[in-house]
């Protein structure tokens, strides 16, 4: 490959990342959009929405316990190293945050530190009845729920994947850090997201209009690709730690 300039990123900077599945696709995790994605193979509408979930929750519980089982052997890879890398090296001066719209938890694993996850986390369970004190209070859970749903201790409504489906809004907390961030940023960096899914596809216009440098790395050309002013193509394996001058 073409050896790329590095971007000159300073440890006194402010840099907002997003990133999408396209990041773990080299460590073994489907996307969602691409040929082969989850959406091909599996209707969206049943599988994560809250009328899905309503209908048959059985069937979601059996989806998102195969993919626990299945992220579970899979390792982060050299793009998640290239951020844990990025974010020591702003540490003491600048600011960083990471903001991922995937479940799997591999940043944390990396090391990640600095992490919103604004679609929720597949490790994660808690109540689907909004009256219950459990819909606040979701718990890590790695197990797999085959053969039954289970249910609230606390109100005996059905437990749920603590992720955010279709029609449902982002945590405002979450979503209120994102927006302050990209106001006040000089770089957003989206990796691997093919920009279909909103708010996060709207993020690199925010950033853009506050005057922040924006950077995608993808496989493809994405759907918002206008709104980036530099845009790599390529693996994020390779890309992003030639970018960073890591390679
Ligand atoms: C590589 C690579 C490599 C591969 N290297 N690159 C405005 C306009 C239109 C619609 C809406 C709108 N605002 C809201 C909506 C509705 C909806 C939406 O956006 N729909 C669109 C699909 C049209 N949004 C919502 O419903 C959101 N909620 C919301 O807005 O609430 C408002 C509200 C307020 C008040 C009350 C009620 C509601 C929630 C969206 C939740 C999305 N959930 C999912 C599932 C999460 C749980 C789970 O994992 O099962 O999140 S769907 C799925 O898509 C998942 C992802 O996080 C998300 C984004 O996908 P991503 O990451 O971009 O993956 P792909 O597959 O699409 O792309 C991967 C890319 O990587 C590709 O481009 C590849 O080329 C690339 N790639 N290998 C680099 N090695």
């Amino acid at each position: 490959m073409k050896r790329l300039k590095t971007l000159p990123i300073h440890p006194g900077d402010s840099v907002v990342v997003l990133t999408g599945a396209g990041i773990s696709a080299e460590s073994g995790i489907p996307t969602f959009r691409e040929k082969g994605g989850l959406w091909e193979k599996y209707d969206a509408y049943k599988l994560a929405t809250p009328e899905g979930f309503k209908t048959d929750p059985l069937r979601v519980w059996q989806f998102y316990s195969e993919r626990r089982e299945a992220i579970q052997k899979c390792e982060p890879n050299a793009a998640h190293q290239a951020l844990v890398s990025l974010e020591s090296y702003m540490a003491k001066k600048g600011e960083f945050l990471l903001v991922t719209q995937n479940v799997d938890a591999l940043h944390q694993r990396a090391g990640s530190k600095n992490i919103l996850e604004i679609h929720g986390n597949i490790f994660r369970t808690r109540c689907s009845n909004p009256d219950c004190e459990g819909w606040y209070q979701p718990f890590e859970d790695t197990d797999l729920h085959m053969d039954e749903v289970p249910k609230c201790k606390i109100c005996g409504a059905p437990l749920r994947p603590d992720v955010v489906w279709f029609g449902e809004p982002i945590d405002p907390m979450l979503e209120f850090r994102v927006q302050q961030a990209l106001r006040s940023c000089d770089y957003f960096i989206a990796i691997g997201t093919s920009g279909t899914v909103y708010p996060a596809a709207g993020y690199v216009q925010t950033a853009g209009d506050a005057g922040a440098r924006t950077v995608l790395i993808n496989a493809e050309a994405p759907h918002n690709i206008a709104f980036f002013k530099e845009f790599y193509q390529g693996p994020a394996t390779k890309i992003l730690p030639a970018l960073l001058g890591l390679d």
